[in-house]
């Protein structure tokens, strides 16, 4: 699996390289790049190429979303790493992007990334209809924005060091990470033209791959080696973050989490074979240790 996703994320970076490339010189440029390629598992991309897979999309079709969702990522990343959210120094094995450019260009790297990722989706290159385009460009604005993942960002701050429900904390991380991930399984459906309730379906599977993401994530934070996961460790605890671990204890959590991974899984299976890459993703977001 690891060998996978390292061949999808050089194809992603490659394809982000070129673009970044072709764009006009300025100085946030660098800390774009940097806050984007080399590093990072772009697993959402890996779900994407999955997803289309299952869809009878062809791989050329999808870089396009693939890079938009990868801009937004590490636009929400650079974000959050900054002092008046997370406020960490490390990030993908690297000095995060304020600490290596300062807070004011990680700012407004971290802005332009997010224009850059509808920009992208416009470019004729990208061969989908008109109305798929629009469709794609609403839809990702709604997972990212305030009804989506910055949203979810606002109340994960907001919840810090308060007694918050099991309801509430996974409401929280569905908008936070969930809605990415929901897009990502969206947007090969919707290229496919499949029905709306098969877009429905997909949508609430990449919303609940996105909360298991999330708490494999913060088990992690507990349990994984700082050199792997290239990031700092134990922060949830000292940023007396609301996460289902601090609720139910990492035993219980963990069980949640694999109820949750058996569901998904249910659901896949109507696929048959077609399935078996999203299968094996999905295996590896709670198996991991990077
Ligand atoms: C509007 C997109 C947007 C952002 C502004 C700062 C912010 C609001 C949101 C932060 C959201 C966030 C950081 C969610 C956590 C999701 C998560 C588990 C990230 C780690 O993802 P990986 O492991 O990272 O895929 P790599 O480094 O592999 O890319």
């Amino acid at each position: 699996m690891i060998k996978k996703l390292k061949a999808n994320a050089k194809k992603i970076d490659n394809f982000l390289n070129r673009y970044f490339k072709k764009q006009i010189n300025s100085n946030l440029l660098s800390p774009m790049i940097y806050g984007t390629i080399s590093g990072g598992k772009k697993i959402r991309s890996t779900i994407i190429f999955n997803t289309g897979k299952i869809f009878g999309v062809n791989n050329i079709k999808l870089f396009h979303i693939c890079a938009a969702v990868e801009l937004i990522h590490s636009y929400s990343l650079i974000h959050d790493d900054l002092p008046c959210m997370d406020n960490d120094r490390l990030r993908r094995g690297k000095p995060t992007t304020h600490i290596k450019f300062g807070e004011s260009t990680a700012v407004l790297a971290g802005s332009s990334l997010l224009t850059m990722a509808f920009e992208i989706l416009t470019e004729n290159k990208f061969k989908v209809s008109e109305k798929s385009k629009n469709d794609l460009i609403k839809n990702l604005a709604a997972c990212s924005g305030h009804t989506g993942v910055a949203g979810g960002q606002e109340l994960d701050l907001r919840y810090e060091r308060k007694k918050k429900s099991f309801k509430q904390i996974t409401q929280m991380q569905r908008k936070k990470t969930g809605q990415l991930f929901k897009f990502c399984c969206y947007a090969p459906c919707l290229i496919a033209n499949r029905s709306i309730s098969e877009k429905k379906n997909m949508s609430k599977l990449g919303e609940d791959i996105g909360l298991l993401f999330q708490l494999a994530d913060d088990f992690l934070d507990i349990k994984g080696s700082k050199k792997k996961v290239g990031k700092s460790l134990n922060k949830d605890n000292k940023k007396g973050k609301s996460t289902l671990i601090k609720l139910i204890g990492y035993n219980k959590a963990i069980l949640y989490a694999e109820n949750l991974k058996t569901n998904i899984l249910r659901r896949l299976r109507k696929y048959g074979k077609k399935a078996n890459d999203l299968t094996e993703t999905i295996n590896f977001i709670l198996e991991r240790n990077i």
